[in-house]
């Protein structure tokens, strides 16, 4: 009885004391979001149709409130950061990385430039990353490349080189990526083959060389296929098509390839262009 009494009383006051403990946890994050946001505002240089100017300030109301931010809706820390085509000019701050809820960041059709900050690696929940069609230059920091939970991936469209990393195998979540229109050089990893839910991988215009891996022609998810203007070179595989049942785009136009095209291309039921 009298331990029953005890639980009546102490459970309560433990949860009251986990909830006060999470909820100073989630407003000092939410204080480490605002000074990350802050930063990715004083790093804009130019920002022409005043976005930001206008609310982005720490006397306005709630960062969850700033236009481009969403927030969670039970811990209220910052989900989304998404601004595309809004004329913004600048560099990213590291501070970015400590946006530790982060899912979306879209900031592309921008002018930022300068390279990306490899603390972006720490944003393990990050599933949508889209800084296409910016200046970005320098290459693509090996962290990146192990953020597992990404589904969409673009970063084509912008200066980038390097290579791309054996890690690209431990994306296995990965529906999209585009990093086409880039100088991205090598040779494409074979480890690209363990992702098996690629719907579309765009490479085209980059500065790829060596073979095609013949696995990319074992995901079976994949739609479309964009290799063209690189300097691949070799064979295609006799059984091209005999595992892509939704290939319905295949560019590998512009490169070193030579041999035949192979017969088993009508087993790609879907194939249009
Ligand atoms: C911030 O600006 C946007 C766009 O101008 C506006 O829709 C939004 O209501 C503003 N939010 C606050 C809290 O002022
Ligand atoms: C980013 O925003 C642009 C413009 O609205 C949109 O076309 C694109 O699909 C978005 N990217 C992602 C990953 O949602
Ligand atoms: C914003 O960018 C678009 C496309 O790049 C351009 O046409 C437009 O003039 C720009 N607006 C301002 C105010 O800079
Ligand atoms: C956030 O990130 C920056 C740069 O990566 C770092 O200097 C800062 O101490 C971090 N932490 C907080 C709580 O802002
Ligand atoms: C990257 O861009 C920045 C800003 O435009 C520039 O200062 C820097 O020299 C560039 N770095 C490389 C390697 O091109
Ligand atoms: C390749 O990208 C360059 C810029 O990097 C551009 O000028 C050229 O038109 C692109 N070529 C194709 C075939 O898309
Ligand atoms: C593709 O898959 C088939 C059947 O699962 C297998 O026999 C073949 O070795 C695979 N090819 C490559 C290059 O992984
Ligand atoms: C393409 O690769 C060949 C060797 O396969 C090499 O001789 C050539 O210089 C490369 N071209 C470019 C533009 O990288
Ligand atoms: C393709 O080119 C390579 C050299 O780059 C050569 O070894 C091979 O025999 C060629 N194959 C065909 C089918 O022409
Ligand atoms: C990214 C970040 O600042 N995370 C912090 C969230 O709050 C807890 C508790 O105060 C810290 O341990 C984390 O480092």
């Amino acid at each position: 009885m009298e331990t029953m009494i005890m639980g009546f009383i102490f459970l309560p006051m433990l949860l009251m004391q986990c909830f006060m403990a999470a909820l100073a946890m989630s407003q000092t994050n939410l204080t480490t979001d605002q000074y990350a946001l802050l930063q990715f505002k004083a790093y804009v240089t130019s920002d022409p149709l005043n976005i930001m100017s206008s609310n982005w300030s720490s006397s306005a109301t709630s960062i969850c409130n700033w236009v481009g931010v969403s927030c969670g809706a039970f811990h209220s820390r910052v989900t989304a950061l998404d601004l595309p085509n809004m004329n913004l000019t600048g560099s990213l701050p590291p501070h970015l990385g400590n946006l530790s809820f982060l899912v979306s960041i879209n900031l592309s059709g921008n002018s930022f430039n300068g390279r990306l900050p490899p603390e972006l690696g720490k944003l393990q929940r990050l599933k949508f990353m889209d800084l296409s069609f910016n200046f970005l230059n320098g290459s693509i920091p090996d962290e990146i490349w192990l953020l597992s939970k990404l589904e969409i991936f673009k970063l084509g469209s912008n200066h980038l080189t390097g290579t791309i990393s054996r890690n690209i195998g431990s994306l296995t979540k990965l529906r999209r990526i585009y990093i086409g229109h880039t100088k991205i050089g090598g040779e494409i990893p074979e480890e690209i083959g363990n992702l098996h839910n690629l719907e579309k991988l765009s490479v085209e215009n980059a500065s790829l060389s060596g073979l095609i891996p013949p696995n990319i022609f074992n995901i079976s998810s994949l739609r479309g296929i964009y290799l063209y203007t690189n300097n691949l070179s070799g064979t295609l595989p006799v059984d091209l098509c005999y595992h892509l049942p939704n290939l319905e785009e295949l560019d590998l136009s512009e490169n070193q390839l030579n041999g035949s095209i192979p017969s088993s291309i009508s087993r790609c039921k879907k194939l249009q262009q």
